[in-house]
């Protein structure tokens, strides 16, 4: 059995006929599979706030990834203070090289727009103190157990009412108050990184006056620097001279110099 020959046009007309039917087929069953979907989502429990139990978890899940204090739950492992570095390796002195005066150090702080003011030495060891041992990572590749103390950066940016938008200080109610980025500084504006205000705000972030329970040296960054393990090296900013916050991605000396950090 052989089929009619067919002109042309026929064919063409074939073809078309045919092609349609299968679109129209793969329609149908989109749309059938879409309204199942969709019947299912409606029959859903409703939660106390009457929204349905799916979508009361989607916004539960977009408002804690929004959360500044969002679960802090990736910690960077910790260690006895016993196995720490006793004389640990000095890498960097970008921005470190000008003269410095110790004794006349202030840190500048940027609150907030047009809120400038200066702290102490003697203002910072003040507040509570928080000691942390952990793996210190260079992106060279090496590594060392350190022990580090001084005031978690959350710490000091609610002491001091910093970072936010109104003045107040942070809170977890109000995230959407803070600033998004904070930079840090050098005093000579040598080196300089920019950092998500996430992770400034992580509990194991801090700014560091002390190395091994005694004085920070000055070749690791005396009077203070920035400790934050959850970021390699670079990132922890030595000889701290200026804070500031900032709608826009702050300048970062090794992000300018084409190593994407943001880890
Ligand atoms: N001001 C300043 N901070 C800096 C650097 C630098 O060159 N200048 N180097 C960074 C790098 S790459 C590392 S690994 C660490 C080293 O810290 P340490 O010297 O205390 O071990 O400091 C970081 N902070
Ligand atoms: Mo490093």
């Amino acid at each position: 059995m052989t089929k009619p020959d067919r002109t042309p046009e026929e064919k063409i007309d074939y073809q078309i006929k045919r092609r349609t039917f299968i679109s129209f087929s793969v329609f149908g069953l989109t749309a059938a599979a879409g309204a199942t979907l969709w019947s299912w989502y409606r029959a859903l429990p409703r939660t106390s706030d009457n929204l349905n139990a799916l979508t009361r978890r989607i916004l539960n899940f977009n408002e804690k990834a929004n959360s500044v204090f969002f679960s802090h739950s990736h910690l960077a492992p910790t260690y006895p203070a016993s196995m720490a570095m006793r004389n640990p390796k000095v890498n960097g002195t970008v921005g470190l090289r000008s003269a410095f005066n110790q004794e006349a150090w202030k840190l500048k702080v940027e609150a907030s727009e047009g809120r400038q003011f200066e702290v102490s030495i003697d203002e910072i060891r003040a507040l509570p103190k928080t000691d942390i041992v952990f793996e210190f990572k260079c992106v060279e590749g090496w590594s060392q157990i350190m022990h580090y103390g001084g005031v978690t950066f959350s710490d000091f940016m609610s002491h001091f009412q910093i970072g936010t938008r109104s003045g107040q200080a942070i809170s977890p109610e109000h995230p959407e108050d803070i600033y998004p980025y904070v930079g840090l500084e050098t005093p000579d504006a040598g080196y300089y990184v920019g950092l998500d205000v996430k992770s400034a705000l992580h509990p194991q972030s801090i700014l560091c006056y002390e190395l091994n329970g005694a004085e920070l040296p000055v070749n690791h960054g005396a009077p203070l620097r920035l400790i934050i393990p959850t970021k390699y090296g670079v990132k922890n900013l030595k000889r701290v001279g200026r804070m500031f916050f900032s709608e826009n991605k702050p300048r970062d000396y090794w992000h300018q110099r084409d190593y994407d950090l943001a880890l």
